[in-house]
């Protein structure tokens, strides 16, 4: 019998721990030597002249949501519609694949006016469809008294340590009071709060005295939200996470403002992550002008998320908030809407909606360690160790993955992506294969693409083409993880929400 499944050779491997030149024994799905020279396997990958990256792990996508409402400002479908986005977790995973990544951390909906537990079950059985491997950040868009004792508690048990809050969107923001109960909720189950931070109020103020002005084109998305909306939020989700001393990480940072308040209160000694996106680093609002005949006109929709992506000079600051370790995640807040789906598409109003009416959101899993990897490694902007701590080891660690997820080491799961940095490729929606009819992408050019990616110990994808069996992937629960204990800091010593076992 062969002493290993499977020994990836003669690679150059990025642990997230440092660089070495080594070879990597797999068994049972698990990497169980690391070592100069490693002979025998039943079955081996030549990494000669590649780097070996601990496969991407990617803990913000909207996968198969189903929804009601959607991401628009206006509320989008009507709220008794259901409709489930057109990614499926079987898409999703080619996709994933394709760009390197293994692991992804998804979000089971709540929607107002019921429970949480009636929505996981369906979630549950859409995800174990998938062949990545997952875990779910819980919505809480509605924070009643049954969901935050009686609920919260059976998410926790069941492996879910993560809570997802949104402060705008119809219907999902929560007032300020509906947060603080979130997070002493989750500080009393040692779980993380994952926050959408920009003011709801200020964008609807906003967004009506731009449609009463006739402004109503996708670019004016930008112009509803500019940096401040988003930097009074930031600052209120840390003021209120540091009030009941409860971990956060804020999602999907935009600008140097944002990030700014982050750093101050990182400063402070507050437990408080930073996640951007690449939309960020590569995309910018005038690509919401765009008005091209493809889309009678509405190309602009095909770039619109939330917070808006800004300007060329914003993108300077926010890499450099990745440098200093403000910003020390980047995930692709995937979230694919087709421009041709009727029912769900970025077009299903018709061109004549405003840009109230748009869903917000776009597909980036597959373009995610590309890009970042181009722009970030390749130009000379960070490190390779650093680029893999951002889309691997830093995610895994925050969301209590690790030691599983995220790096290359004994014991850990064998995810890797084997990387040809010197390759040269331009971004095209085929090559994302994924279930939206196009990229944001599109046309951009890198350097450094994934050759090979292995989940746990099976190649399933070689050169592009992705061979994983449906239903393959694995839930990966989540128990009690020190990184997010409260520091224990309170103001006048009282505490207002003990943490378990105090
Ligand atoms: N932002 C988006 O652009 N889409 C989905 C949710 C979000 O916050
Ligand atoms: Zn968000
Ligand atoms: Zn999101």
């Amino acid at each position: 019998m062969a002493d290993y499944d499977l020994v990836v050779r003669g690679g150059t491997v990025a642990s997230g721990l440092g660089t070495m030149r080594c070879d990597i024994g797999i068994n049972g799905g698990r990497i169980v030597a690391l070592a100069e020279s490693i002979k025998g396997g039943a079955a081996t990958l030549d990494a000669g002249g590649l780097l070996v990256l601990p496969g991407g792990v990617d803990t913000h996508c909207h996968i198969e949501e189903p929804s009601r409402g959607g991401y628009t400002s206006a509320g989008g479908a009507p709220v008794t519609e259901v409709t489930v986005q057109e990614e499926s977790f079987g898409s999703a995973s080619v996709s994933a694949f394709a760009g390197g990544t293994t692991s992804v951390v998804c979000f089971i909906p709540q929607w107002k006016g019921e429970g949480i537990l009636p929505r996981l079950a369906d979630y549950e059985a859409r995800a174990a469809k998938g062949m990545v491997d997952y875990s779910f950040h819980q919505v809480i868009s509605d924070a009643t008294e049954d969901v935050l004792e009686r609920e919260v508690p059976q998410i926790v048990a069941k492996g879910i340590r993560s809570l997802k809050v949104f402060l705008t969107y119809e219907p999902l923001h929560l007032s300020d009071e509906q947060y603080l109960k979130v997070l002493v909720t989750a500080r009393r189950h040692a779980c993380l709060v994952t926050v959408h931070c920009e003011n709801y109020a200020a964008i609807n103020w906003r967004t009506e005295a731009l449609l009463k002005a006739g402004l109503t084109a996708p670019k004016y998305h930008a112009w509803s939200r500019p940096p401040v909306v988003e930097r009074e939020a930031t600052h209120r989700a840390i003021a209120l996470a540091e009030l009941v001393d409860q971990p956060i990480q804020v999602f999907h940072v935009s600008c140097a403002e944002a990030a700014e308040e982050i750093a101050r209160a990182q400063y402070r000694g507050v437990k408080v992550w930073g996640e951007t996106c690449p939309q960020y680093l590569a995309l910018t609002a005038a690509d919401m002008d765009r008005t091209s005949d493809k889309n009678g006109g509405f190309e602009g929709a095909a770039y619109m998320c939330s917070p808006s992506p800004r300007t060329v000079e914003e993108q300077g600051r926010v890499w450099e908030m990745i440098r200093r370790g403000t910003l020390d995640v980047v995930s692709s807040d995937h979230c694919g809407f087709s421009m041709g789906r009727p029912g769900m598409g970025k077009q299903s109003g018709g061109t004549a909606v405003s840009f109230r009416d748009i869903p917000n959101g776009i597909p980036g899993l597959a373009a995610r360690l590309p890009i970042l990897f181009s722009e970030g490694v390749s130009k000379g902007r960070i490190s390779l160790d650093h680029f893999v701590r951002l889309t691997a080891t830093n995610p895994a660690r925050l969301m209590g993955l690790a030691p599983r997820k995220g790096a290359i080491a004994i014991g850990a799961d064998a995810d890797l992506a084997l990387w040809n940095p010197r390759k040269k490729v331009t971004i095209t929606n085929a090559l994302m294969q994924h279930a939206i009819d196009y990229t944001p992408y599109e046309g951009l050019e890198v350097t450094g693409w994934p050759v090979a990616t292995v989940r746990r110990g099976a190649v399933v994808m070689r050169d592009g083409v992705v061979q994983a069996e449906p239903g393959t992937g694995r839930f990966l629960a989540r128990g009690p993880y020190d990184f997010i204990a409260p520091r224990g800091v309170v103001a006048n010593g009282f505490d207002a929400a003990p943490p378990p076992g105090s």
